[in-house]
């Protein structure tokens, strides 16, 4: 990320600067509806948020185009959208692709929602720094211009009073409805959680700067009519507009899961059954898949506080790749020697994934608090990592022996409340420990959404909820965490 994001540089895309094929694959070209965010996901939590700049220059370009795209596409006059795919000109209307399928629509493209998932990366940057000029100035008109041509966009279901996308793909599954493929539905799980996550990030945002008090309840009323997360007749968190799911769909592609990670809805400690249907469909989905696939995967099991199989996972990843041997697009994805991910064939987004999946695995801080160690996996027994990110605005150090916590370093760059969970009772050596519950801004406690129920997961379930200690920083001091006994 360093040498390939630079302030100032393009964002990375499929292969990066490592590109060496005057036609590569894909066309080298930005894939918005996971790669291109998958690339940024180390930014901030791996301490690479400068890095992440160029993405925010690119959304800024893209918010300009895709206003044009916003009238001359869909007549909607107001804020910006673009698709599954972007170039270097920063194009935003639905790419063709006839070669793909010649008889019909390239169905894939329809799906006008990456303008609102980049714009989550806005306010993650916001949180893991603080930075509220960038909030203010930068993050905020575009965050907002996403939302508002989503206003216009989301529908009325004729039989619910729920808000609804159609058409809507989950991003380039298909399902079997009575024996027929269909690829364009309503209403996709990935649809509603990236706006939910949107609109709770403006509400957030205008309340922390104190402002556009008419829009954030226009949000806040939208927000509770959009058409809510489903548990499916398996326990499955639900993909599809009804439960027309296949437990036995292993597609490299499991977008309902966005609230898992990156989005934060999702929670073992918030929203178990949530979180337990989402375990259930990312077992069906299974664990060897492309590249990239693989390095989601290593997130959500993170988040799943399940190391063992987060790290699984990151094993087969380091499946040994011939870069001289063609492989199948589809047969399952590996690393080459020379440690970059293969799709096949070659693509960098999964070498960007599965860092921060390791990261996941050794710090989290989407749940209100700095989760140390959430996901340890037992083959690292013992070990270390130095200066990685919390919310906050926290730099992190943390050691560990025989699988337990040994010692953490917090630097407070802003300061602020820092509730921890630690999975071994812990002291903060010569810091003041609060009794209240974290009121630090950038922890308020994140949107609970709402189900509905077809089937309770019965997937095996061993959440540890640990230990909890809240304790005062200061501004540019370190505080050091030891076990209490
Ligand atoms: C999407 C993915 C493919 C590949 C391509 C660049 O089409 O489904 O697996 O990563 O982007």
């Amino acid at each position: 990320m360093i040498a390939s994001s630079r302030p100032g540089s393009r964002p990375t895309n499929l292969q990066g600067l490592w590109n060496d094929q005057v036609q590569p694959p894909w066309g080298s070209n930005y894939t918005m509806n996971i790669n291109t965010e998958m690339n940024y996901w180390p930014a901030e939590n791996a301490n690479l948020s400068e890095c992440h700049q160029p993405l925010f220059a690119f959304i800024k370009e893209l918010s300009i185009n895709g206003a044009q795209t916003a009238k001359i596409n869909y007549n909607i006059n107001q804020g910006w959208v673009s698709h599954h795919n972007s170039d270097l000109w920063a194009k935003t209307s639905p790419t063709g692709g006839y070669d793909w399928d010649p008889k019909g629509m390239p169905r894939w493209s329809a799906w006008p929602i990456s303008a609102s998932w980049l714009s989550t990366h806005l306010y993650e940057h916001y949180m893991f720094t603080g930075d509220k000029e960038f909030l203010a100035k930068t993050a905020y008109p575009l965050m907002k211009g996403a939302a508002e041509f989503m206003l216009h966009w989301l529908i009325k279901d004729p039989n619910s009073e729920y808000l609804i996308t159609n058409p809507s793909t989950s991003p380039e599954n298909t399902v079997k409805i009575d024996g027929k493929e269909y690829q364009l539905s309503m209403a996709s799980t990935m649809d509603m959680s990236i706006l939910r996550q949107l609109f709770t990030d403006i509400i957030r945002s205008s309340e922390i700067l104190n402002i556009d008090e008419s829009f954030r309840k226009e949000l806040i009323s939208a927000r509770a009519k959009l058409y809510p997360f489903h548990i499916g007749q398996y326990g499955q968190l639900q993909e599809w507009f009804k439960d027309w799911d296949d437990s036995k769909d292993a597609h490299r592609h499991i977008s309902h899961l966005f609230s898992l990670f990156p989005g934060d809805q999702i929670s073992v400690f918030h929203t178990p059954e949530l979180a337990k249907a989402a375990k259930q469909s990312l077992i069906f989905r299974g664990d060897v898949s492309t590249g990239w696939s693989m390095a989601w995967k290593i997130n959500w099991w993170a988040r799943l506080q399940d190391g063992n199989h987060a790290y699984q996972i990151l094993q087969d990843a380091f499946r040994y790749m011939d870069p001289k041997e063609e492989k199948a697009e589809m047969s399952g994805g590996g690393t080459y020697p020379n440690l970059f991910d293969a799709h096949p064939p070659f693509q960098i987004d999964g070498n960007f994934g599965a860092t921060a999946g390791i990261t996941e695995m050794l710090l989290q801080s989407q749940d209100g608090v700095l989760n140390l160690l959430p996901a340890l996996p037992d083959a690292w027994a013992n070990g270390s990592i130095k200066g990685i990110k919390a919310r906050g605005n926290f730099t992190v150090d943390i050691s560990w022996k025989n699988g337990k916590l040994e010692q953490s370093k917090i630097h407070a760059v802003i300061g602020g409340d820092c509730q921890l969970r630690t999975a071994v009772p812990v002291k903060v050596l010569e810091a003041k420990i609060l009794t209240t519950p974290n009121a630090n801004p950038l922890f308020v406690s994140r949107f609970v959404p709402s189900f509905e129920v077809a089937k309770t997961p019965t997937v095996d379930w061993a959440i540890e909820k640990g230990y909890l200690i809240n304790f005062k920083t200061e501004k540019g001091k370190t505080y050091t965490i030891v076990p209490a006994k």
